[in-house]
């Protein structure tokens, strides 16, 4: 930035001198030469003080102003109707006479109309006829320029300023039958991004295409070596009359900030905003690919592109599909249980499409409806109250996107009903049901009021494990639980722990400290004035853990910069703002992110492709999956001693070992990377008998190429927190339950951060300061044997992924009261760093 702008100002320096020189005068008498010479210096110090007050002092609000500078450019657009019109194919040809005249035609109409508005006809620049299709229907555009001295009208130049002045127009123009003759019978007109408006008769990337029964394909430009930059392509794709258009994209990758570059879909021939499909930018991996169906037999794709980043694009795979396979949907389920989907799932659902399901069980049963994955997000939308797309059970419609949706009947059916309408649509929606025994909804478990079973053991246990807090309500806490406020009952271990158990603050209010204490991390009581005063009175360093600013001090809390300064911010790396001048807060931070956009399947625990990219499996000669570990560099990986440090010696030859990267299921090798070991490095006080430094770095013999789904964690620096109760994510092919089979695909599991003094209680005092606890006190969720090794991740605002732990021990696998133990990483950070360079 201080090169370009040092360039500008030689720039006009050069001009300032040029100038001059032709100015100056050529008059040889020696007073008029004094005089220009004196005025030329004068003219020049003017120019000079204009172009310092130009670079030195406007230059912070320079783009701003640029800005500001800039006139505004606004299209609308939409179609017409003309009913009296006869169709010929000729039409959906730009080049053909027949289009050009009639697209003339209405592109005076369009001008006649829009110039009878005053404010209109001061901004008109024009508009044009994009296609035609069956109906007989154009599409078209206009164009507004407001300079920048009028850019206060813009508010004024509203979608509803244009398409009154149409709708006005084209009536007044059937009354008088004056103008053209053409009778136009409807006409929209809605705001559209000014990149989307096209002239079709201008053919550069301009594709019409015919999708027929077999599947055609077509690509983005310079697919996939990369897009050029300010791309605007557009592609009309028509099917007949009785049928709809599919279109899927096996490949997607365009850049991530979707306000730079996007394809944006639409139900018609224009890009008409109510009539959108969808917008998408980013990754997609192949087990999340984009589906989108047309409602009718038009759909229009659009790509803009305006970064110089450039990205391999798409390829779109299109054919035509029945309408009549398209829009049945629902019917009449009469099963004790079944599985229903929104029509065409899991591809986007079609645009104006109405369904009803009617689920009949036997006599005297109810019925148990519970949705996997629920999507119909649409913008500006308000989920309270659907007014767009949605799906109505029991007079209530739902929308938008739904983690956990689970019903019940009243009787023995239940209707489930599904819209959606013209613009904009999504996943859809995968259920289940089920027939239940109204007497007995859930055999040896425990109802929650949402329908769903859960263990007896969870309720009353303080954790809401039905999601609606069903299992916490009317509870007796007993005696080793806390009484909060508001009726439920917590462990009387989470009293005072800094935690919000109750929800209501009473299990932290009267914490014993007085009014001018800190309560520590693990209760105990400290004078305030030991907070952030650089040393750590606390046993859990809680007292210096959240310092903002004491400059220059360092303390165990403190991010250490390369030059040995201290920032006293909490987690300070990889935050993307420079704290240290030195910038090594900064320094190695490409790590920490997952590249592809991710499916969520909600309440699933398999992982997805790509999800967890640093997640690596260890294979150990023919015993196949053995342990995790995580990849930190392209050539080290993390994971846990005791892995390697066992009874049998062979587990600490490198050989014996291989390791495999951007792994889902243990079954599929493809881009699959898979390095031998060169070397294992155990930790040296690792410890078997306590499992105290269970860590080890495994260096490969050939070093990993990062891709989509192989990237490194990031490490947390040594000061970094991780707060109790945080959530974090524990991950790996470990056995399924305590003594159970390992898991095929890779398994993923929401936990959290348990505070120490609770961690050191639970663990009868077994934990050490390189060991931290994660996992629930009610037991259910947990790491298990087969996940050693394996990291514990946590998400920070930064927006990148930190390893907090690696999985280490446990009393059995997800028990009551005995959470996972895991090896603290950031108590071995500068090990690490020493071993690796990493
Ligand atoms: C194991 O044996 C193991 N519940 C790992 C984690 C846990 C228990 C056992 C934590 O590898």
């Amino acid at each position: 930035m201080n090169a370009a702008r040092y360039e500008g100002h030689n720039d006009r320096h050069e001009r300032i001198e040029f100038l001059g020189s032709k100015e100056k005068p050529q008059s040889k008498r020696k007073l008029g030469a004094v005089i220009g010479v004196l005025l030329a210096v004068v003219i020049l110090a003017a120019v000079v003080a204009f172009l310092i007050w130009l670079f030195v002092f406007k230059d912070a609000g320079e783009a701003s102003i640029s800005q500001q500078r800039k006139p505004s450019v606004l299209v609308f657009s939409g179609h017409m109707e003309m009913p009296d019109l006869k169709y010929q194919e000729k039409l959906e040809d730009t080049s053909s006479p027949e289009f050009q005249e009639l697209a003339e035609k209405l592109e005076s109409v369009l001008e006649e109309n829009l110039k009878k508005d005053p404010l209109l006809a001061t901004y008109y620049t024009k508009s044009v006829v994009t296609a035609f299709s069956e109906g007989v229907i154009g599409y078209y555009w206009s164009r507004f320029d407001v300079p920048v001295a009028d850019r206060e009208v813009v508010p004024e130049l509203s979608e509803e300023l244009v398409s009154e002045t149409l709708e006005s127009g084209i009536m007044e123009q059937q009354r008088t039958r004056s103008g053209s003759k053409i009778k136009i019978s409807e006409i929209t007109a809605t705001f559209t991004d000014p990149r989307m408006a096209r002239e079709p008769r201008a053919n550069e990337c301009f594709f019409r295409l015919e999708a027929g029964e077999m599947m055609s394909s077509f690509s983005s430009p310079g697919y996939p070596s990369g897009y050029p930059p300010k791309s605007r392509c557009q592609w009309q794709i028509r099917t007949s009359a009785t049928n709809v258009i599919s279109v899927t994209f096996p490949f997607f990758h365009v850049e991530d900030d979707c306000s730079d570059d996007f394809v944006s879909i639409y139900d018609s021939l224009s890009p008409d905003d109510s009539q959108a499909i969808t917008e998408k930018c980013g990754h997609r991996p192949p087990s999340n690919p984009l589906e989108v169906v047309s409602s009718g037999n038009i759909m229009l794709i659009n790509l803009i592109t305006d970064t110089m980043t450039q990205r391999p694009g798409f390829l779109a795979n299109y054919k035509a599909l029945r309408k009549s396979e398209v829009k049945t949907c629902g019917g009449v389920l009469s099963e004790s249980s079944g599985v229903f989907t929104s029509p065409l799932y899991p591809s986007f659902y079609p645009p104006a499409v109405d369904c009803k399901w009617t689920i009949k069980v036997e006599a005297g049963k109810k019925v148990r409806v519970k949705f996997n994955l629920f999507r119909m997000k649409e913008p500006g939308v308000d989920i309270f109250e659907c007014h767009k797309d949605y799906v109505q059970v029991m007079g209530k419609k739902y929308c938008g996107e739904l983690s956990s949706l689970a019903l019940t009947s009243n009787t023995n059916t239940l209707e489930v009903t599904f819209h959606s309408d013209e613009s904009y649509t999504d996943k859809g929606f995968s259920a289940e049901y089920v027939a239940y025994d109204p007497g007995n909804p859930c055999p040896n478990m425990f109802a929650c009021a949402s329908g769903i079973c859960i263990a007896r053991e969870l309720k009353c246990d303080g954790w809401n494990d039905c999601g609606d807090m069903s299992d916490e309500m009317k509870c007796k806490c007993d005696k080793e639980q806390f009484n909060c406020g508001n009726g439920l009952c917590k462990p009387k271990l989470w009293v005072c722990d800094r935690v919000n158990d109750c929800g209501d603050g009473s299990d932290e209010e009267s914490c014993s400290c007085e009014e001018n204490e800190w309560r520590c991390g693990d209760g105990t009581c400290m004078p305030q004035d030991v907070v952030c005063d650089t040393k750590t009175d606390c046993e859990d360093g809680s007292d210096e853990a959240s310092c903002k600013t004491s400059p220059g001090i360092c303390s165990d809390f403190s991010f250490k910069c390369k030059s040995g300064d201290c920032v006293n911010k909490v987690n300070a790396e990889c935050d993307r703002v420079n704290d240290c001048a030195d910038d090594s807060d900064e320094a190695g931070c490409n790590c920490g992110t997952r590249p592809f956009k991710l499916n969520r399947i909600v309440g699933g625990q398999n992982a997805e492709l790509g999800e967890w990219p640093w997640q690596v499996s260890l294979h150990f000669l023919t015993s196949g999956h053995v342990c995790g570990a995580s990849i930190i560099s392209e050539k080290w990986l993390l994971s846990a001693s005791h892995c390697f440090v066992t009874h049998d010696a062979a587990n600490h030859v490198a050989s014996n070992w291989q390791t495999y990267s951007g792994m889902q299921d243990q079954f599929k090798h493809e881009d699959v990377q898979r390095r031998p070991v060169k070397r294992i490095i155990s930790h040296p006080d690792y410890n078997q008998m306590t499992f105290d430094y269970d860590i080890a770095l495994l260096e490969l013999s050939e070093p990993l190429e990062f891709s989509n789904t192989i990237q490194p964690i990031c490490l947390p620096a040594p000061s970094h927190v991780f707060p109790a109760g945080m959530s974090c994510w524990v991950t790996g092919w470990g056995a399924l339950r305590e003594g159970g089979q390992k898991a095929q695909l890779l398994q993923k599991a929401s936990v959290k951060i348990i505070n120490d003094s609770v961690c050191n209680v639970v663990t009868e005092g077994q934990v050490t300061s390189r060991m931290l606890c994660s996992g629930f006190l009610s037991g259910g969720v947990d790491a298990c044997q087969g996940d050693s090794g394996g990291p514990l991740v946590c998400f920070e605002e930064s927006g990148k992924w930190f390893q907090s732990g690696i999985v280490s021990w446990g009393e059995g696998c997800a028990r009551r009261n005995k959470p996972g133990v895991y090896t603290r990483v950031t108590k071995l950070r500068e090990w690490i760093k020493k071993e690796t360079g990493v």
